[in-house]
């Protein structure tokens, strides 16, 4: 075990703006599906490293979708960043490391874009950063389920961090993300991803994209497509392919009260 590593790890990470950081060893991903381990990503892998960055409480509130967009799209590129530095610095020891998506790029075809390389929740959980709440998120003490997560496997021998104890979300007694949920998408054990992600289906990602070209397709003349082409619903689009396709819900994230911290 390297802890002066972890240590100079851990301070890289404070230092790029990161709110919480743990390591896990992989004999904590047993339980993980085939494929889904940490060895599968990387053949000599020997601990986990999560982090995650705290997103403004204000991106939850805002009614003005591209001021929620430019927050939300800036976190996720934060994360990618900072796990790539964190890589870096490991790789640079001497250390093969790889990092794992925020969200995309991802399995398109046999997974359908529903499963990811590795699951983000299930590594910041065995870091010790927080549990996975009813809202089916990793929910955290300090900042609740507003946490942007990110990963990075490495043939370090790092040294583990110890699991949260008490579980921040009280559960079913509390119970508001599944009330919240417009689509009803969230059980007691699980969630409906299909529900999910229509309810996030929006004209700004990217089942709202092929919507409106299938549109284009199917319109009657040459006059009405070029009309669609020049539309302003075109620009909208344009924008969110230069500035990020982001799911259009998230009241499971702003209706839990856990580490909120601003009015
Ligand atoms: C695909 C995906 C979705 C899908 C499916 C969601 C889902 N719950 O699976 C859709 C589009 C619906 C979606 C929606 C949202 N997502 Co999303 N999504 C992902 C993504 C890319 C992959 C998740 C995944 O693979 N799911 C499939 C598998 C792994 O999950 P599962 O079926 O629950 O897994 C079972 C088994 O496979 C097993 N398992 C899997 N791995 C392991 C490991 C161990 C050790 C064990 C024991 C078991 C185990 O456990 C599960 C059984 O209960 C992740 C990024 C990532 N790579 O982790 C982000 C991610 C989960 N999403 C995130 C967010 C924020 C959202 C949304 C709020 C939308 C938004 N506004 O961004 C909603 C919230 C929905 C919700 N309440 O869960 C964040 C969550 C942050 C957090 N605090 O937890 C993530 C982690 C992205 C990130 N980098 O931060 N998402
Ligand atoms: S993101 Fe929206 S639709 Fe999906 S589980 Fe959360 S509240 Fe429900
Ligand atoms: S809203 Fe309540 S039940 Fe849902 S995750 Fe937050 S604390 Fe848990």
């Amino acid at each position: 075990m390297d802890s002066r590593l972890t240590e100079r790890l851990k301070r890289l990470a404070k230092a790029s703006g990161v709110d919480l950081i743990g390591i896990s060893p992989i004999e904590r991903f047993e339980g993980a599906p085939k494929g889904h381990k940490p060895q599968d990503i990387l053949p000599n892998a020997q601990a986990v490293v999560s982090i995650a960055l705290n997103a403004l409480e204000g991106t939850f509130s805002t009614p003005v979708f591209h001021v929620y967009q430019l927050s939300y799209a800036l976190l996720r590129s934060r994360a990618n960043e900072i796990s790539y530095q964190l890589a870096r610095f490991l790789e640079e020891r001497g250390y093969r490391s790889v990092i794992i998506p925020g969200t995309m790029p991802l399995d398109m075809i046999e997974k359908k874009g529903l499963f990811g390389a590795f699951s983000h929740r299930h590594a910041a959980q065995a870091a010790g950063l927080g549990k996975i709440g009813l809202n089916q998120l990793l929910v955290t003490k300090n900042f609740g389920p507003r946490v942007w997560l990110g990963t990075v496997i490495t043939s370090a021998l790092l040294s583990p961090s110890p699991l949260l104890e008490e579980d921040p979300c009280p559960g079913e007694e509390c119970g508001k993300c599944l009330a919240a949920c417009p689509p009803g998408a969230l059980f007691l054990n699980g969630i409906d991803k299909k529900k999910c992600l229509e309810e996030g289906v929006h004209a700004q990602n990217l089942s709202g994209l092929l919507k409106y070209l299938n549109k284009i397709l199917v319109a009657e003349n040459l006059e009405e497509r070029k009309k669609l082409l020049w539309s302003a619903e075109m620009r909208v689009l344009y924008q969110s392919l230069v500035c990020g396709m982001i799911p259009a819900c998230d009241s499971c994230l702003s209706v839990c009260s856990v580490g909120r911290r601003c009015v």
